[in-house]
């Protein structure tokens, strides 16, 4: 079975990957602002750097207007006055207050059980597979749930990463219904006494009803056994602007509790997190930043800032 990386400072460790992505924003938004005293023009350019990377029009507004008012009453005069400013601000617009953690932690007799949702190819059998790897980690039981059925391959990946960590894997055969082996998975997990039940589920578009309505299904059924503590969202943090019209329909068929920002690693725009959080009200919980079995790690709002700033 595999070494696992310990979680401790994993987002410290994969920070430099994030630092190269985010590094153009940084620079940009402290060349301007780094001087002080900024004219019309250059107050714009903030505004287009904030817009360009992702953080949408009303987290823009406002981190706009507190820097106009703040560097003024605080005489920002230097490059690092501006720093500091600046990641105050921007940590504040993340909401730091909000609770990040998993709920992976049993209750008495029953396991916890968490749901993995989102649209096809975001990552979120990759995302199920190393948050197995984190909790095993950290001395948890877990049982995962392949309640992507459409394809015999998608509970093979699951699988795959389940064997990995010593895992043990409910699966249904192809084409069987996601919400009685989501059922049977969650079962398992009490049976077998273990601390957090995973599951994984298909892809779906949300603008197709029918399946947006299964996955409603999903949570359901599974509600009959136990309650369902978090659902975790997967959003490519890549396609910018459209996760958000996913996670708003997400949001009302099943009520998501927390998401999971993959693939951070491939875009300088990591923007959209300040706009998940403020649209949804429920905090970004973990940050996918590559393709490798531990390249997943909590979200955190300063060190996100401080990566961004480079
Ligand atoms: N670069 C990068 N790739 C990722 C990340 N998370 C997932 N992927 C890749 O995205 C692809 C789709 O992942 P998968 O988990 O199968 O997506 P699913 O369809 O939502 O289950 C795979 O090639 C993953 O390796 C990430 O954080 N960074
Ligand atoms: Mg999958």
């Amino acid at each position: 079975m595999d070494d696992i990386d310990p979680t401790e400072g994993r987002l410290h460790r994969l920070r430099g990957r994030l630092s190269r992505s985010q590094n153009a924003v940084g620079r940009s938004l402290l060349g301007l602002l780094g001087g002080g005293d900024l004219d019309e023009d250059s107050w714009e350019e903030v505004e287009d750097t904030l817009l360009v990377a992702d953080l949408g029009s009303a987290a823009t507004g406002e981190i706009v207007a507190t820097l106009r008012e703040q560097m003024a009453v605080r005489n920002v005069r230097s490059e690092s006055e501006a720093r500091a400013l600046l990641r105050e601000v921007l940590i504040d617009q993340l909401t730091p207050s909000f609770d990040r953690s998993i709920r992976a932690l049993p209750h008495g007799d029953r396991p916890s059980v968490l749901l993995v949702v989102g649209v096809n190819g975001t990552g979120k059998t990759t995302t199920t597979g190393k948050l197995a790897r984190v909790l095993v980690a950290d001395g948890r039981r877990v049982v995962l749930g392949a309640a992507d059925t459409f394809r015999a391959a998608a509970a093979d990946q699951l699988q795959t990463w389940a064997e990995r960590v010593g895992a043990d894997v409910v699966r249904g055969k192809e084409g069987a219904d996601p919400a009685a082996v989501a059922f049977d998975a969650v079962s398992r997990g009490i049976a077998d006494g273990v601390d957090c039940v995973l599951v994984d589920t298909a892809g779906r578009l949300h603008t197709k009803t029918g399946l947006m309505d299964e996955l409603g299904k999903v949570k359901r059924v599974i509600e009959k056994k136990a309650p369902v503590d978090d659902v975790l969202l997967v959003l490519d943090a890549t396609i910018g602007q459209n996760g958000l019209a996913q996670a708003r329909v997400f949001a009302q068929v099943v009520d998501i509790t927390g998401v999971v920002l993959t693939k951070l690693d491939g875009t300088a725009k990591g923007g959209i997190v300040f706009q998940v959080q403020r649209e949804l009200g429920v905090p970004v919980k973990l940050v996918g930043l590559g393709e490798g079995a531990d390249d997943l790690a909590p979200f955190d709002p300063a060190a996100f800032v401080d990566a961004l700033l480079g």
